[in-house]
């Protein structure tokens, strides 16, 4: 392998059929049964399935008649944010044992650099069977993990043996793993940009290696100069435990589509509220306001004021929103309203520590 690669060691951890796992861990008369988490009316969604309702082709984002569809006996179960929060909470104290590089992604998964770490254990594979035993000890649920040299072949390694299960691609190993990686499982390759490559012929980390840096500028944007470098075992990112927050927003699904301009106006005072309260909790104030509306055809609407200073009241919010409100002009019945502030002025606020890059030779505890 190439001298030149910086090498951390990086774990992904990652919950397995989180939302689901935890459906069943309350109420065992769900364990062992097909149940999706979310919505069950017509226009509902599945957040998340259980392995077993996987079995039957339900996925989360899927909608919830296709889902009943592919699965007559699939059990409906409402999603308990509080509860799952609760959990993310015990687990990230359970990260915070071991390092305090520990970058959350969402309730349910993390990346944690132990290069250095609280332990002095040599080996993030250990690291990662320990803090998977840790989690199921303190909260009875299954974790899976992928340990590599940094966080984009950690995030991809995770995955392979899920559920319950962990993979170490060692510092030897890089190269010919993402030689051989489907572009499929690329983490940041999107549908679309997946169906762009395999028209170029792409299909393999191989096929992306052998294409030059020009040509992955020239043809995905900022995003070929990221695919040139990840193909390559290069992936810089550091694990940022304060992550700078880019936006602060909220929002409301209603259980009927509501279409007088006045009822809008005080569901988007209440957010406001909520928004105002979210803001003073972190201490921050934002020059973006938006407007997110989403009407009963699905059809998504944003509409945006940037003004000259940082606001964080809910008063001076709602003004502008109710500005941005008049000028949409709604047209149709609403089914979801959202507000959000960005350009926050968060960038003077969570300085981070620069790690040094450890660049060490094959022989590697791992
Ligand atoms: N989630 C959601 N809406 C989505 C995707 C996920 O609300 N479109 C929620 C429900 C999931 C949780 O986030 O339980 C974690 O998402 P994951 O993508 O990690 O999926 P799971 O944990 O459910 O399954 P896996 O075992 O594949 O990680
Ligand atoms: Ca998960
Ligand atoms: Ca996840």
């Amino acid at each position: 392998m190439d001298d030149a690669i910086p090498i951390r060691k990086i774990i992904h951890v990652d919950m397995d059929a989180f939302f689901a796992s935890v459906e069943q861990l309350d109420n065992p008369d769900l364990r062992g049964k097909p149940i999706a988490v979310g919505g069950n009316s017509d226009r509902g969604v599945v957040a998340a399935a259980s392995y077993e309702a996987r079995k039957f082709g339900v996925r989360s984002a899927m909608a919830s008649a296709v889902a009943k569809r592919n699965c007559p006996d699939l059990i409906f179960v409402k999603p308990r944010f509080e509860r799952y929060k609760e959990i993310s909470k015990i687990i990230r104290k359970i990260f915070l044992e071991y390092t305090d590089l520990v970058e959350p992604l969402s309730l349910d998964e993390a990346y944690l650099d132990v290069t250095e770490n609280k332990k002095g254990n040599p080996s993030a594979t250990l690291i990662a069977k320990e803090i998977r035993q840790q989690i199921f000890k303190e909260t009875g649920l299954n974790a899976s993990a992928g340990i590599s040299i940094n966080k984009f072949i950690a995030k991809v390694a995770s995955d392979i043996n899920k559920p319950n299960g962990q993979k170490t691609i060692n510092p030897e190993e890089v190269i010919p793993f993402l030689e051989n990686l489907s572009i499929r499982k690329f983490y940041g390759v999107g549908k679309v940009t997946q169906e762009k490559m395999y028209n170029q012929g792409i299909f393999t980390g191989k096929d992306l290696k052998s294409k030059s840096l020009d040509y992955l500028t020239e043809t995905f944007g900022k995003s070929g100069t990221y695919y040139y470098y990840v193909v390559r075992g290069i992936h810089s990112s550091e694990v940022k435990p304060n992550r700078i927050r880019k936006s602060l927003g909220a929002e409301r699904t209603f259980f009927e589509n509501i279409s007088s301009e006045v009822f809008m106006m005080e569901r988007l005072k209440d957010i406001a509220e909520e928004i105002e309260r979210r803001l003073s909790k972190s201490k921050v104030a934002g020059k973006t306001i938006t407007l997110k509306i989403k009407y009963s055809d699905f059809t998504l609407h944003t509409r945006s004021k940037t003004l000259p200073y940082f606001i964080s009241e809910k008063g001076l919010i709602i003004e502008i929103v109710q500005e941005l409100l008049f000028q949409e002009k709604v047209s149709n019945s609403v089914r979801l309203l959202g507000i959000s502030l960005s350009n926050l002025n968060t960038e003077k606020m969570g300085k981070i520590k620069k790690q040094k890059e450890v660049v060490v030779q094959l022989k590697f505890d791992f």
